[in-house]
C-alpha cells in the first residue's frame, strides 16, 4: 500500500503541475468541465475505475478546495414544486420498511413563504392511513462528488421519520444496498433532536447491522432551521450540521483493499426529500397520529462542485 501511495503521489503531483501550467497558459479555466459532472439532462461520463480507487490514491488539500455552485433550489416562488427540478415517487407499498404512508403525486408538497413544505397527514388513500411526499431529482439532476447544503426544519412527534438523502441513478453494482445509499439527515420522532448520518453499501448496511452511522444532538431541530451538509469526495464522505462535522466515512479505515462493496460512491447520485410516518424505524416505539399533520420545511438546497476534484478524478491514472 505504501509503495503504491508513494508512486501515485509522484504521478499526482506531476499531473497537478501540468494542470496548473495548462490553466496559466490560457484565459479559459478548467471549470468548463463541471458540466461533465453536473448531469441534469446530460449524461455523466466521469468515470473512476474502482481498482484505481482501491489504492487510495486521491491527494488533495481539502481545506483549500474551491467550491462553485452548480445547482440549487431556493424555493422562492410560491406554488407547486418546480417540475423541472423535482418529481414525485408515489405509492404506498411500504417502501422496504413497512411504512404505512402513501406518497402522493405532489399534493403533499408545495412552496410557500420562501421554503418548501412537505406535509404528512392523517388522510386515507386506499388502504394507507396517511399521505405524504417523497420528491426526487432523479431524471432531472444528479451529481458525482460535491458539497450538498440543505437548510431544513424538521417535523416532530412519535412516528415521524423525515429524511434528506441520496440514491444512485443507476444500480451499477447491483440492487440495494450494493450500489450505495447516502443519508445526509434522518430523524425519528421518538428520539427528538438526535440527527443521524449514514451510508449503506454491499459490505456495510443496516440489514446486516454493519452500516456506518453517526448521530449528533441538534437542539431545536423541529423549532429552527439547521443546515445539513454532505461533502462527497472521491475517497470519503463527510456530513455536518451547522458546520459541525460529526460523520466521516472513509473505507480505508475498515479495509486495506476495498472495492465497490465498500465504496460504490463513484457513480452519480440524486437527491431525495421525504417524510415517512411509522415503519420499521419511525414506528419502532409506536406512533401517535394525533401529532398530524406535520411539516418539514426546506429553505434551500444548494449543490457545489470543486473544479480541482473534477480534474483530479479525470486525470487519475
Ligand atoms: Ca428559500
Amino acid at each position: 500500500m505504501k509503495q503504491f501511495k508513494f508512486r501515485f503521489s509522484i504521478l499526482t503531483a506531476a499531473i497537478l503541475l501540468l494542470i496548473v501550467f495548462t490553466a496559466q497558459g490560457g484565459s479559459e479555466s478548467p471549470m468548463m468541465d463541471l458540466d461533465r459532472l453536473h448531469t441534469g439532462s446530460q449524461v455523466s461520463d466521469a468515470y473512476v475505475d474502482p481498482d484505481k480507487l482501491a489504492k487510495g490514491t486521491y491527494e488533495y488539500d481539502r481545506s483549500q478546495l474551491q467550491y462553485e455552485l452548480v445547482w440549487a433550489d431556493e424555493f422562492d416562488t410560491d406554488g407547486p414544486v418546480d417540475p423541472a427540478k423535482w418529481h414525485f415517487e408515489t405509492g404506498g407499498s411500504g417502501w422496504g420498511n413497512n411504512e404505512p404512508q402513501y406518497y402522493t403525486r405532489g399534493e403533499n408538497a408545495w412552496v410557500e413563504d420562501n421554503h418548501l413544505v412537505i406535509e404528512v397527514r392523517k388522510e386515507a388513500r386506499g388502504t394507507n392511513p396517511y399521505t405524504s411526499s417523497r420528491m426526487v431529482t432523479r431524471g432531472r439532476a444528479d451529481w458525482l462528488y460535491g458539497k450538498f447544503e440543505i437548510r431544513a426544519k424538521l417535523p416532530t412527534g412519535l412516528g415521524t421519520w423525515p429524511a434528506l438523502w441520496m440514491m444512485p441513478t443507476h444500480s451499477t453494482y447491483g440492487g440495494w444496498p450494493r450500489s450505495g445509499e447516502i443519508d445526509i439527515m434522518e430523524h425519528v420522532g421518538y428520539d427528538q433532536d438526535r440527527v443521524h448520518a449514514s451510508v449503506h453499501t454491499g459490505a456495510y448496511n443496516h440489514v446486516m447491522g454493519t452500516h456506518k452511522t453517526a448521530t449528533i444532538q441538534v437542539p431545536g431541530a423541529s423549532e429552527d432551521f439547521h443546515t445539513y451538509t454532505l461533502e462527497w469526495l472521491p475517497d470519503q464522505v463527510i456530513i455536518s450540521v451547522d458546520g459541525k462535522e460529526y460523520y466521516t466515512y472513509n473505507p480505508a479505515r475498515y479495509e486495506a483493499d476495498f472495492n465497490y462493496m465498500q465504496w460504490p460512491f463513484d457513480k452519480p447520485f440524486y437527491l431525495i426529500f421525504n417524510i415517512a410516518f411509522g415503519g420499521n424505524w419511525g414506528g419502532a416505539r409506536g406512533v401517535d397520529d394525533s401529532v398530524l399533520p406535520q411539516k418539514m420545511l426546506v429553505d434551500y438546497v444548494r449543490v457545489y462542485q470543486s473544479p480541482e476534484i473534477t480534474n483530479l478524478v479525470k486525470e487519475q491514472p
